[in-house]
């Protein structure tokens, strides 16, 4: 997409702080919204890999993990373009003549990768079809809020989040683009014995990214020598994604993303709830946590 393009538009008003329009009960942009019939017809191919994931879960760090792997470690093969040009995010929506995820993925050849932060029940029904493989990656509840509110504040694609504590409150009753984190993190748990989902959590990837990325490998019936692993823990590491043009979208105009309110590439760590919740915001966010989660086998790490 140009990006001149994507200034003009935004000059015109066309798509920053976007309306948004629910689908089937899920808070979306209007954009999404209205091209929802398409999104849903997608046709899935059954050698397309999916990363599928709530919002600020880990989506562009396994993306690059992947993609170090599918290119046995190659970084300069990894850097050819922006992580969202690399691996189409299918129900992203632009207003023409911006590329759409949809128009990426259609364009692309095949085999693909592919991004969504759909919830299950939305995943367009060509992905179960063709027995596509799926790595769904979770994080914990509170530093996922964290960091959706931050990326909220700087992207102005997405809705402004309000304060804090406005924040807090439409998290919890799942009214945040993609709906709500508590249905959305179960909902894959609950599929994940049914299809090829390979299912990871952001905090066991922090404590061992080796570890994590073997599992991957397997997954994706993949071999590397140890030296290409090593490589690809080093090249994956925040730090260095951090400074990777190709993966921190700091090539977006800062009029999209304004990196100097927060960066996208920000903390990432597991733990940072800690210096933006209350005690009393604390507690009440875990007693809500508690109903909300009441019988289920899906447990999360809040530290490592
Ligand atoms: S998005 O916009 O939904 O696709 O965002 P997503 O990529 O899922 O999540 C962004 C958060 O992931 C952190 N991140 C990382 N953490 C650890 N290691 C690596 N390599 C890494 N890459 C990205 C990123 O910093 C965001 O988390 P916060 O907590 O805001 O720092």
């Amino acid at each position: 997409m140009s990006l001149e393009k994507m200034e003009d538009l935004q000059l015109e008003g066309k798509y920053l702080q976007p309306e948004t329009k629910e689908v089937n009960g899920i808070l979306m942009t209007k954009l999404i919204s209205d091209k929802w019939d398409q999104i849903w017809s997608f046709q899935a191919k059954p050698d397309d890999l999916l990363i599928a994931t709530y919002a600020k879960a880990g989506t562009t760090w396994t993306q690059e993990i992947v993609d170090m792997i599918q290119h046995d470690g190659d970084e300069l093969k990894c850097q050819r373009a922006n992580t969202y040009d690399r691996h189409p995010f299918i129900e992203w929506t632009l207003p023409p003549p911006l590329k759409s995820g949809l128009d990426l993925a259609n364009a692309m050849p095949s085999p693909r990768t592919l991004k969504t932060h759909l919830p299950v029940q939305l995943l367009p029904p060509s992905f179960w079809k063709e027995n596509c493989k799926i790595i769904y990656v979770a994080r914990n509840a509170k530093d996922c809020l964290v960091s959706y509110y931050h990326f909220s504040r700087m992207n102005k694609m997405v809705p402004d989040p309000g304060t804090w504590e406005e924040y807090i409150e439409a998290f919890k009753a799942g009214k945040v683009l993609w709906g709500s984190w508590y249905d959305h993190v179960q909902g894959w748990w609950d599929q994940k014995d049914k299809h090829r989902i390979l299912y990871l959590f952001y905090e066991d990837m922090k404590e061992d990214p080796k570890r994590e990325i073997r599992k991957i490998l397997k997954f994706l019936e993949k071999e590397v020598t140890e030296e290409v692993l090593d490589k690809i823990v080093y090249h994956t590491s925040f730090q260095v994604m951090k400074h990777n043009p190709m993966a921190n979208y700091t090539t977006l105009p800062s009029s999209i993303m304004d990196h100097s309110i927060s960066p996208f590439m920000r903390k990432g760590m597991p733990g940072d709830w800690k210096n933006h919740f209350t005690v009393a915001q604390s507690e009440a966010f875990d007693k809500d946590y508690r109903k909300k989660m009441a019988g289920s086998t899906l447990t999360f790490r809040t530290e490592v």
